[in-house]
């Protein structure tokens, strides 16, 4: 209902092709992302973050967690590395510079370990996308960034812009756009028809269903966005693939119905579709 004719439909055709890997392709050229996110009591959000990074055709990704969620985080998916700034040997400090890509949010929490990594991982100046407490906190003390994708579902928002859900929910399409506006980057506003805006265009996602209203599923976007800014022309192109590639892949894997499904039962479609 009343969608601007400015508004483009996001759909297969609109999106230019990723890129395909190299027949001399090895794992340091493939990309590097890491992954900020962990904190106590949800090690599980950085996890889906990360996994979908690698199921999304990333070459290497590392996380960066509460040092007491670190064997969690790689059992039994020992693909993962980890990395802290708290860790000042040199390979430490010289992985960390090499990632191509960073994630900042996924279960980072509010409290003081998430706002020295929230700032330390700022400082690192890497393309990134800010998802869930990455954007709590930047709603805190606002920066205007043109590499950056902030992915907001419409609380977080609401504390973006310092108003309602409601004023949010009253016309998605300003509001995805002021966010663009205010904070730079591309916004992604999440819900149901999910919005993606640099300011000016905005298009509006088709895929995607009522089974994806459970947690988890928005820390699987931020990591397939990571990835797929590795294999894309530019951020606006990623943010908008990604988004149709997860809608996408939820679409494919609600075969046994929508309730019950699990953000981490997209990661064989996303896998698949990442490949098409
Ligand atoms: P309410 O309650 O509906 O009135 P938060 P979060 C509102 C991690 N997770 N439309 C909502 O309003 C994340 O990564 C960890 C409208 C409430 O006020 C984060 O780091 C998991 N309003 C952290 O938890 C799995 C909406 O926003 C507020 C809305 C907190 O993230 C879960 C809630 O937002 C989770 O991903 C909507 N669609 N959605 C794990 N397994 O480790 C929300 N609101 O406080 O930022 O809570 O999104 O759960
Ligand atoms: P989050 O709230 O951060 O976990 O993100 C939830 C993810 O699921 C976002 O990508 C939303 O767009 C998607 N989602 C949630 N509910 C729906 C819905 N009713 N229809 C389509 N997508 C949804
Ligand atoms: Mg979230």
């Amino acid at each position: 209902k009343n969608i601007p004719s400015s508004v483009t439909v996001n759909s297969q055709h609109s999106l230019k092709k990723l890129t395909s890997r190299r027949q001399s392709a090895h794992k340091g050229n493939s990309g590097f992302v890491l992954v900020v996110g962990g904190n106590q009591g949800m090690p599980g959000a950085a996890k889906l973050s990360a996994e979908a990074c690698l199921r999304s055709g990333a070459g290497l990704v590392a996380v960066m967690c509460y040092h007491t969620n670190e064997v969690i985080i790689l059992a039994n998916r020992p693909e993962l590395m980890l990395l802290s700034f708290e860790n000042d040997s040199i390979d430490n400090q010289q992985k960390i510079a090499k990632a191509n890509v960073v994630v900042l949010g996924p279960g980072l929490g509010c409290d003081i370990w998430a706002e020295n990594n929230f700032q330390q991982t700022l400082a690192l100046n890497k393309p990134m996308v800010i998802d869930a407490d990455g954007l709590n906190l930047l709603a805190k003390k606002p920066q205007y960034r043109d590499n950056w994708v902030l992915t907001p579902h419409p609380g977080e928002a609401a504390k973006l812009l310092n108003c309602s859900v409601a004023n949010i929910e009253q016309d998605r399409f300003e509001s995805a756009r002021a966010i663009a506006l205010k904070y730079g980057g591309i916004c992604v506003l999440k819900g149901a028809g999910t919005l993606i805006s640099d300011g000016e265009r905005i298009a509006i996602n088709i895929t995607g269903n009522p089974g994806m209203a459970v947690g988890g599923m928005g820390d699987v976007l931020s990591g397939i966005i990571g990835a797929l800014i590795l294999q894309s022309s530019n951020i606006f192109q990623a943010a908008k693939y990604g988004v149709y590639l997860h809608g996408l892949a939820a679409d494919m894997a609600i075969i046994d119905g929508q309730k019950g499904l699990l953000a981490s039962d997209l990661f064989p479609y996303i896998r698949q579709l990442v490949n098409e």
